[in-house]
This record gives C-alpha cells, sequence and structure tokens, in this order.
C-alpha cells in the first residue's frame, strides 16, 4: 500500500489480527468476535463492542454523517411477548422498572444483534403506545450470567402489568452497554439515555414506525413473536 504504517487503522476482530496490526506499527481497534472476551484484546489501541461504536473522528477520520442528536437509525427490529418478572431490581433499586420479555424466545434476534442501550416504540395489548427506552445484554454494572431484555417505557403507569402482550419496535441505538463506579452514575447515565429517546423519538425518522401495525395489533394474544414475519406484516 506503500503508506506509513504510523497513519494506517486496523479494525480486527481476532486475536492474532490484533497482534500482527501492533506488530506492524499501524493503530488497531478490536471488535472482538466473543463478548465479555475484552482482557485478550489487551494491546489493541481501543477495544469495542461493537461497529456501531466506530467513531473514525476519534483517528483524525471524517465522522459518519448517519448520527442524529445522540442516536443511531437502525433497520427496526419487532419483538414481543408477554411480559416476565425481572430480577425485582428495576424499581427496587435504580427506580426504573423494565418490562422484561423472555429471551430466550429471540436467541437468533439476540445473537444477531449486538448488546447495548437501543429505543423505540412499546405497545401494551390494553393500555396504549408509549416511547421505549431499553438495554439488551448482561448488564454489566450487575454482571448478569443471562443476556436480558429490559424495555423501560417512558411513562408513568398507576399499576404493574405482568402477563401483558407487549410490541417492542426498536429503531436506534445510543450507547454500549457499560459498568459504573457506583450506582448513582448508572441511574444518571439511564435518565440521560431517557432524555435521549424522549428528543429523538420526535424526529420523523424515528416517529414514523409509532404507527407500525405490529405494535396494535396482536398476531396471537399472549404468544411471543420475533422477527421476519412481524416485520413482513409490516411492510
Ligand atoms: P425490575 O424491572 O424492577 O427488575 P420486574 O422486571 O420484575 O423488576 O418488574 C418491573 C415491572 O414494573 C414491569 O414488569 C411492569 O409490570 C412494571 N412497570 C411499571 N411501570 C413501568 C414502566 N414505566 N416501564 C416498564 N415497566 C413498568
Ligand atoms: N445496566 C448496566 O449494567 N449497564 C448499563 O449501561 C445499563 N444501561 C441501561 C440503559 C437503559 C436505558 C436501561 C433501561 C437499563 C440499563 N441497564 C444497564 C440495566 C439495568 O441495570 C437493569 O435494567 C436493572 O438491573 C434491572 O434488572
Ligand atoms: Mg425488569
Amino acid at each position: 500500500m506503500n503508506a506509513d504504517p504510523s497513519n494506517c487503522l486496523v479494525i480486527e476482530d481476532s486475536v492474532p489480527g490484533v497482534t500482527a496490526g501492533k506488530a506492524a506499527g499501524m493503530h488497531v481497534i478490536a471488535v472482538p468476535s466473543v463478548p465479555k472476551r475484552t482482557d485478550e484484546f489487551s494491546s489493541a489501541d481501543e477495544i469495542i463492542n461493537s461497529l456501531l461504536d466506530l467513531r473514525p473522528e476519534k483517528w483524525g477520520l471524517p465522522p459518519f454523517n448517519d448520527w442524529i442528536e445522540g442516536t443511531l437509525p437502525i433497520d427496526p427490529w419487532f419483538i414481543g411477548g408477554p411480559v416476565i418478572k425481572g430480577f425485582g431490581r428495576g424499581s427496587k433499586v435504580l427506580g426504573i422498572p423494565t418490562a422484561n420479555l423472555a429471551a430466550e424466545n429471540f436467541s437468533d434476534i439476540l445473537s444477531d444483534h449486538t448488546s447495548g442501550v437501543y429505543f423505540g416504540w412499546a405497545g401494551l395489548s390494553k393500555r396504549g403506545i408509549y416511547k421505549m427506552v431499553m438495554s439488551i445484554g448482561w448488564n454489566p454494572y450487575f454482571d448478569n450470567t443471562e443476556k436480558t431484555i429490559e424495555p423501560w417505557l417512558l411513562h408513568g403507569f398507576d399499576e404493574d402489568f405482568y402477563g401483558e402482550e407487549l410490541r417492542l419496535v426498536i429503531v436506534g441505538y445510543i450507547r454500549p452497554e457499560a459498568n459504573f463506579p457506583s450506582l448513582e452514575s448508572l441511574i444518571e447515565r439511564i435518565h440521560e439515555d431517557g432524555r435521549i429517546a424522549e428528543n429523538a423519538l420526535d424526529l420523523p425518522e424515528y416517529a414514523k414506525y409509532k404507527e407500525s401495525p405490529y405494535l396494535r395489533n396482536p398476531l396471537q394474544e399472549g404468544a411471543a413473536t420475533g422477527g421476519n414475519e412481524a416485520e413482513q406484516e409490516f411492510i
């Protein structure tokens, strides 16, 4: 390539690739192919969770121009099912209740989609449609062993709604899941995510999905659905 190695940026998902890039005197960003194995990639200059977190401007390159107001639009995905019991930690410890969906019903969708903080619209079969912000992943602060789906509906409810059919259209990405030095800083960050989602969902690019039939017409009351059939229904 006839380029000075110090002017090269390598993006690599394997340990040998990271090692090779550093041995060549290049800058290296690691995107580990296996989550939770970041220790093996410590020789990289930066470790990111997924390509959604690539920020070219950190490396003197032009920024991506598809981010809007702190959010990245994604091809929407559609998941739903009855609200199940979570850890009972969101409301009690954080003051942020999350209406959990059974992750095992969406294992194919979840393995396609990276962990992180996302937002979109939530339909509750007996109540209406609400703005929503959620995390998907292992909640690093609590170091969970299971990947969970944690949607926080941006609305004050007078009662719980366990068992009710919840439909989600996820339209954008905010940030990777992170660990925090204190519970207060985790709570503060989740409220910030809530403000970002609240504002972004008024943008036409995201607001239009509020009309998705998937949110309003449960295909089979109480049954879990996900992915392609739902997407076809929307189109
Ligand atoms: P936690 O989220 O506190 O770990 P659970 O997941 O078991 O515990 O319980 C949270 C429950 O709170 C949800 O299942 C839902 O019924 C209720 N809830 C009340 N308000 C909200 C809200 N704004 N967003 C999500 N869930 C809510
Ligand atoms: N947990 C984390 O450990 N790290 C996070 O960065 C994180 N971000 C979250 C963002 C949002 C918008 C929501 C709703 C939750 C987030 N959580 C995060 C999950 C939170 O810890 C979880 O909902 C509670 O532990 C309840 O099980
Ligand atoms: Mg919960």
